[in-house]
């Protein structure tokens, strides 16, 4: 059963998929380095960091099938699982200890020397925590938030953070204006579920709609959750570390940039500041860091935005089967939608849907069933031999899209493009896909080894 970072990492060893790192790596740069040399291959476990105890563990979630055995469902089935948790979330259970309570600073904090945070690319503006989840909880109104931000470590115990007009922005700025901070945890070393449901989009679900609980639904097991050393907030026993503190009133300071998900750098910003009052952590706890513009970055981006394009067009195009938003693309910019054409026409309306879905999805490219979405060598296929640019091809002009994309002439102004690479219908039979017989029955291991 998987249920934190340490029995993830334990099913992905025996897979074969963490590559342990035993020479000694610098946090600054070449840790980093390597991560990006091996961003869509394995996990990596940097078990020596230099002037550190902690070992750092990089893309753990870097791969769409790995994260769908996590959730022990296939690849076609992840988005359902999802939409599944949304509509049935499994709330999170109260514990009265954990594993992230086997030790407590309270006293002296200094994130520096406790954490090694990685800093990533050249123009950073120093080491930020990217795989952190802030977690914060309106007790008045029953509400508990889940989100990611950047943090960047800027003194022994303070940290920048970057919050967008979003859920958490709603609850700090309510405090602010009675001039109170808003007290958080951030937690860091978390399994799959609850990495992408701190993730799951806006449009999904309202603020109020516990993220861990739809953690707990996604895994099928409640998540536990522990109460806080100095603050109000509840956080997941089995977290490999928390750091507790308020986020302060009143205050900005300069902080950035940091590498965004389409790997440029953005703007440098003024941005709250996070005073830490204490970090917890599990015995021997291993520090998670995400590296950005990386799989791992562009799929937790990608896999909780499916639902809201599948759900839009599935209500146009009955016969949809799934939709990949690459993570290529940025994690944000491209679907690929799977459908079953029963109708000619279907694959134009999937495009309208699919571009209308959401502001962020710039290209749609529409198959058959017969081809695999997540398989971007057989999408190239059959936009080589199903699809005509003159019949096609769907072009809007200036809609809009998402404000950090470079490539619009003025920000949160783009283009859209749909490509229509399904079969016609009458002639799907004389251009059907070749198959061997029995292949989807053949294990390949049975035919390699002694
Ligand atoms: C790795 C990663 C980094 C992110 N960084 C930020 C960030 O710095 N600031 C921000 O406002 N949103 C950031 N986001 C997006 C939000 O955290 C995400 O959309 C989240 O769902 C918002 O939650 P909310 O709707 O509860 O506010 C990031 C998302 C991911 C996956
Ligand atoms: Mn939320």
């Amino acid at each position: 059963m998987i249920d934190d970072l340490r029995s993830q990492l334990k099913a992905v060893e025996e897979w074969g998929e963490v590559l342990p790192i035993r020479q000694e790596v610098d946090p600054r740069f070449e840790l980093p380095a390597i991560s990006k040399k091996l961003e869509a291959d394995k996990a990596l476990l940097f078990e020596k960091v230099k002037g550190y105890r902690m070992p750092v563990l990089v893309g753990m979630d870097n791969s769409r099938s790995r994260i769908s055995r996590v959730l022990r469902v296939d690849d076609f089935n992840l988005t359902l699982r999802y939409l599944e948790a949304i509509r049935h979330p499994l709330p999170p259970k109260v514990v009265q200890d954990g594993p992230v309570k086997e030790v407590k600073i309270t006293k002296d904090i200094n994130l520096p020397e406790h954490l090694p945070v990685v800093t990533h690319y050249e123009k950073d503006g120093g080491p930020f925590i990217t795989a952190g989840v802030v977690i914060a909880e309106d007790p008045a109104h029953n509400i508990r938030n889940l989100s990611y931000h950047r943090l960047q470590v800027m003194g022994k115990d303070e940290i920048g953070i970057f919050i967008q007009p979003r859920h958490l922005w709603e609850l700090y700025t309510e405090k602010e204006k009675e001039g109170e901070p808003l007290e958080v945890a951030v937690a860091i070393g978390l399994d799959a579920s609850i990495r992408l449901a701190a993730a799951t989009s806006g449009s999904l679900i309202p603020l109020g709609f516990d993220e861990l609980s739809i953690a707990g639904a996604l895994r099928q097991k409640a998540v536990e959750i522990v109460r806080c050393e100095t603050v109000q907030v509840m956080v997941p026993a089995k977290a490999e570390i928390i750091i507790e503190g308020e986020i302060l009133p009143g205050l900005r300071k300069p902080q950035g940039p940091l590498a965004d998900f389409t790997g440029t750098y953005g703007e440098a910003w003024e941005g709250p500041v996070l005073r830490v009052k204490a970090i917890t952590h599990r015995k021997e706890a291993i520090y998670q860091d995400l590296l950005p513009f990386t799989p791992e970055h562009h799929l937790l981006l990608a896999v909780p935005h499916e639902p809201v394009v599948y759900q839009a067009v599935k209500t146009s195009v009955p016969g949809t089967k799934a939709v990949h938003i690459t993570p290529s693309s940025s994690g944000k910019f491209h679907a690929i939608i799977s459908i079953r054409k029963e109708h000619e026409g279907d694959g134009k309306n999937a495009i309208l849907a699919g571009l209308n879905s959401s502001r962020d999805i710039k290209l749609v490219v529409v198959v058959d069933e017969d081809v695999d979405p997540f398989n971007l060598r057989e999408v190239e296929w059959a936009v080589a031999t199903r699809f005509q640019a003159d019949r096609d091809l769907v072009v809007i002009p200036a809609a809009r899209g998402n404000e950090l994309d470079p490539s619009c002439p003025q920000p949160g102004l783009t283009a859209k493009m749909g490509i229509d690479a399904t079969n016609l219908l009458g002639r799907s039979e004389r251009f059907e896909k070749v198959r061997i017989p029995e292949m989807e029955n053949i294990r390949i291991q049975d035919y390699l080894g002694p």
